[in-house]
């Protein structure tokens, strides 16, 4: 049996005002294309199907179009959506009973009381399988009293084990779905970080349990497999959502069962649309080096997508005609243009550090950390203040303290 693995695909997401509706089109022709050449029997979308709760008309036109599309091609696909933190629960069940006719299935909110809801049992060309469709959990949908996050982990925990109790033969194969931070993944910087740094909805591998024979999540959106498990995998986003994911390499999963086991899991690389472009690519640049840089852009001809680009300027700039003299060097430039960053010095040699691969995080001392952010969001000129690195000090040794207990 032939499972295709995806989930992220923020369909209405606007770039910097630019709409991104021909690469998600791309996108969406592509995997149709690719879910014939598979042959696959099942289609699993992680969450984030939509950017936004209530998504552009044309958004959900495209969802619609794109599952009657792979249904002409692949008359026996199946197809299961659930719901991700960015889509409206509600909007998702919405359109339930019609899809229902074209066997596809979404499930946009957990009901503690009906777990056996999320329990699809599909009869595919190739099988049967168990699908526990989980979509994104919302503190409300399960039992969690206490505001920490192992008691958030528990009951995810639960919700997970209420449904594998629903399940009628246990000897098929299952794929339980998620849409949640596992810990143990890397995050980009600017498209994840309020969602996932901070908050009690990092959650411990553990909480799948030894049911499931993969695990399909979405959320983050780099590839990557949790806790180095090849059958716990997140598929990541289809495309960059940032300028931090431009060197990412999207894909979708191409998960292979044989009987009941997993055979194999193999990306299927997803061809980029439009280039991202950030210029210089690493620290800031004088005005006169930026106008150089983009008159030597190479870029595509008229009828080709036009890259985006962003410029990122050395704070130091003093020359008050820079957007104007930015603006002419960008004329005639078949670019989407997504703004100027002013870059100080200090952050030159700490964001690359901190903010493009946030997997090296654990590397960094606390401290280092801190000077880093404190530098980047409050003040770039001065020292950390000894107050708040007082307070680090008590968070630390209150973590250790707790790791012994
Ligand atoms: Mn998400």
């Amino acid at each position: 049996m032939k499972v295709v693995h995806t989930s992220d695909w923020h369909l209405g997401q606007q770039f910097y005002e630019h709409s991104r509706f021909a690469e998600h089109q791309a996108f969406l022709d592509w995997l149709c294309q690719e879910l014939v050449l598979v042959e696959a029997d099942l289609l699993i979308v992680s969450g984030d199907i939509y950017h936004t709760a209530t998504p552009p008309a044309a958004a959900e036109q495209q969802l619609y179009t794109f599952i009657k599309h792979a249904k002409i091609a692949l008359p026996n696909l199946h197809i299961v959506i659930v719901a991700g933190n960015h889509d409206s629960a509600n909007r998702i069940e919405t359109a339930k009973p019609l899809l229902y006719q074209f066997d596809t299935h979404v499930i946009g909110r957990f009901d503690k009381h009906k777990p056996e809801d999320v329990v699809k049992s599909l009869m595919t060309s190739s099988g049967k399988i168990n699908v526990i469709a989980m979509p994104f959990l919302r503190s409300a949908d399960i039992s969690h009293l206490d505001s920490d996050e192992s008691g958030y982990g528990l009951a995810v925990e639960q919700a997970y084990q209420s449904a594998y109790a629903c399940i009628e033969d246990e000897n098929l194969a299952v794929i339980a779905m998620g849409h949640l931070h596992a810990k143990g993944g890397d995050i980009s910087s600017d498209s994840e970080r309020n969602i996932t740094i901070g908050g009690f909805d990092s959650i411990h591998a553990d909480v799948f349990g030894d049911v499931p024979d993969y695990v399909a999540l979405g959320h983050l959106h780099k590839a990557q497999k949790v806790a180095n498990n090849d059958c716990i995998r997140y598929c990541g986003t289809p495309m960059p959502m940032s300028f931090a994911e431009r060197h990412y390499k999207h894909q979708v999963l191409l998960v292979e069962f044989e009987g009941s086991r997993v055979k194999s899991v193999s990306p299927r690389y997803v061809p980029r649309y439009k280039e991202i472009i950030l210029l210089p690519e690493k620290g800031g640049a004088t005005l006169a080096q930026l106008c150089d840089a983009i008159e030597a852009l190479e870029l595509p001809t008229e009828d080709e997508p036009k890259p985006y680009l962003r410029l990122r300027l050395n704070a130091n700039e003093t020359d008050s005609q820079f957007r104007h003299k930015i603006e002419q060097a960008l004329e005639n430039k078949a670019v989407h243009f997504c703004g100027i960053e002013r870059v100080s010095p200090q952050m030159q040699q700490g964001d690359e550090l901190l903010f493009e691969d946030l997997g090296k995080v654990s590397e960094l001392a606390p401290k280092t950390l801190l000077e880093l952010a404190y530098k980047e969001q409050i003040d770039a000129q001065s020292t950390l203040p000894s107050a708040l690195e007082k307070c680090l000090e008590e968070v630390l040794v209150s973590l250790s303290e707790q790791g012994k207990s």
